[in-house]
């Protein structure tokens, strides 16, 4: 070793200059390229339930009943706030009360509300799940393309609805039978029993036996049948003009 090399070595161990231990300079390590960050994927699900289209706060009360009872000032609720259920049914349907009551909006995704004799937002009061079943039923009435046609649930508040005996705490839904030239017409079956689609008012009841608890089915049985599995469906006097639907008392 020559004095140059021997000075140059103990000057790179004394500073310990990097890249020159020795006479030779320490390659240094190939940068490792940072990793892609992760593609931003919107959550689906909140402390409030599960978003979905027609629900974006994801609370069970869709932006459809959110947004008519908010902007009619009927209940205190908003589209990107988690709400929990205002409605409260009590009693029977032929002695009960509805407090909290929601309105059923009148032009719905595969529903529409008529009015009969009544005023409009008179007759179509609701527990939320009675509401969330015909949202539901017409949503998947849609894609077959047929129109539920609605007509009395209760009263604001409940109680006592004339000419009904029961409609009295929400949980009771009229429907009229699907006509074959599908307007939104009434149809009696006394009167134009030719105008009756059988098949496609199967299906509405379908829908609702799988999609809601179903507790009860009123027709008239006189002038048509149509079984469903585990469905009681029995004969009332004055519905040969419509269907109606008793739902079972939701588990608050
Ligand atoms: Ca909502
Ligand atoms: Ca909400
Ligand atoms: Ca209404
Ligand atoms: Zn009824």
């Amino acid at each position: 070793m020559t004095p140059t090399m021997l000075i140059r070595g103990l000057f790179c161990f004394l500073v310990c200059a990097p890249g020159c231990v020795g006479s030779r300079p320490v390659p240094r390590p190939a940068p490792v390229p940072e990793p892609d960050p992760p593609p931003t994927v919107p959550p689906t699900t909140t402390a409030c339930g599960r978003l979905k289209l027609f629900d974006s706060d994801g609370d069970g009360i869709s932006n459809s009943v959110e947004d008519t009872n908010a902007a009619r000032r009927y209940a205190d609720l908003q589209t990107g706030r988690c709400d929990p259920d205002p409605t409260r049914p009590t009693g029977t349907p032929h002695s009960g009360q509805l407090s909290g009551a929601l309105n059923l909006p009148d032009d719905g995704d595969g529903y529409v509300h008529f009015l009969g004799s009544d005023s409009a937002d008179q007759d179509d009061w609701g527990s939320l799940q009675t509401l969330t079943c015909i949202e539901q039923v017409g949503r998947q009435l849609r894609e077959n393309n047929l129109l539920l046609n609605v007509g009395d649930i209760s009263l604001r508040g409940g109680g006592h609805f004339p000419p009904h005996a029961s409609h009295q705490n929400g949980l009771d839904i009229d429907l009229r039978y699907i006509r074959k030239d599908r307007r939104s017409v009434p149809l009696d079956l006394r009167i134009e029993p030719q105008a009756y689609d059988a098949d496609a008012t199967k299906l509405v009841m379908d829908a609702f036996v799988k999609l809601c608890p179903v507790h009860i089915i009123f027709v008239d049985t006189d002038r048509i049948q149509f079984p469903i599995e585990d469905t009681p469906i029995f004969h009332a006097n004055g519905h040969s003009n419509h269907a109606h639907i008793r739902l079972e008392a939701p588990q608050l």
